[in-house]
């Protein structure tokens, strides 16, 4: 367990819903860190690390990788970072993720933050986002709507029912979402 108290909100939402925006403007509103999980396993994936071709061949189909591989660079950065609140962008992404994740850090998210948003939309900022990522090809986003539908969606409910998410409608324009985020992260300022 990490040893000192720190504060977390995961950030959910579709491919492409805006979780990587918003949290930048969030970290400069309200200090805290940002840690995309999909950066970490990228970065991961790039360092040639033992996993590396695991991690490249999941996210090119879409799947979830391992919860013990993301959870130890979620761990990892946390505890490189220093600062006691983090946003969690983009994890936990289905049940064992979500299981795993408490009983090894003890960690239960302070809220959850997620960005409802229409297929069709996430669709369009996916295709015309142009990052060069492995999993922006039409097939792959298909398969990770499937994903997300399948796997992560239970875990908005699953929060939703013990009252911590907060749902935005992230179909709006940037600034417009962030205004709906600022007013819940003002909510929780001490
Ligand atoms: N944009 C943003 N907001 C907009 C708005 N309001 N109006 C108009 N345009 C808007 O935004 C996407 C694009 O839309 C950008 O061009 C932006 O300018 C524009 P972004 O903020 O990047 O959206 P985001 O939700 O972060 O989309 P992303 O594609 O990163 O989401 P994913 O959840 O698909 O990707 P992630 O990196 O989290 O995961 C990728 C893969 O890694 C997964 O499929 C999986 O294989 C693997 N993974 C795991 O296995 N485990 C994990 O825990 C995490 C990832
Ligand atoms: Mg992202």
């Amino acid at each position: 367990h990490i040893n000192k108290k720190v504060k977390v909100v995961f950030v959910l939402g579709g491919p492409g819903s805006g979780k990587g925006t918003q949290c930048a403007n969030i970290v400069k509103h309200f200090g805290y860190s940002h840690l995309s999980a999909g950066d970490l396993l990228r970065a991961e994936r790039d360092s040639g690390s033992e996993n590396g071709t695991m991690i490249k061949n999941m996210i090119k189909k879409g799947e979830i990788v391992p919860s013990e591989v993301t959870i130890k660079l979620l761990q990892r950065a946390m505890e490189e970072d220093g600062n006691d609140k983090f946003l969690i962008d983009g994890f936990p992404r289905n049940e064992e993720n979500r299981a795993a994740f408490e009983s090894v850090t003890g960690i239960e998210p302070e809220f959850v933050l997620f960005f409802d948003c229409p297929e069709e939309e996430m669709e369009k900022r996916v295709l015309n986002r142009n990052q060069n990522r492995d999993d922006d090809n039409i097939e792959t986003i298909r398969k990770r709507f499937e994903v997300y539908m399948g796997s992560t969606l239970p875990i908005i409910e699953y929060y939703n029912s013990k009252g911590k998410v907060h749902k935005i409608d992230a179909s709006k324009t940037i600034d417009q979402v962030f205004e709906a985020v600022k007013e819940v992260f003002s909510s929780y300022e001490d």
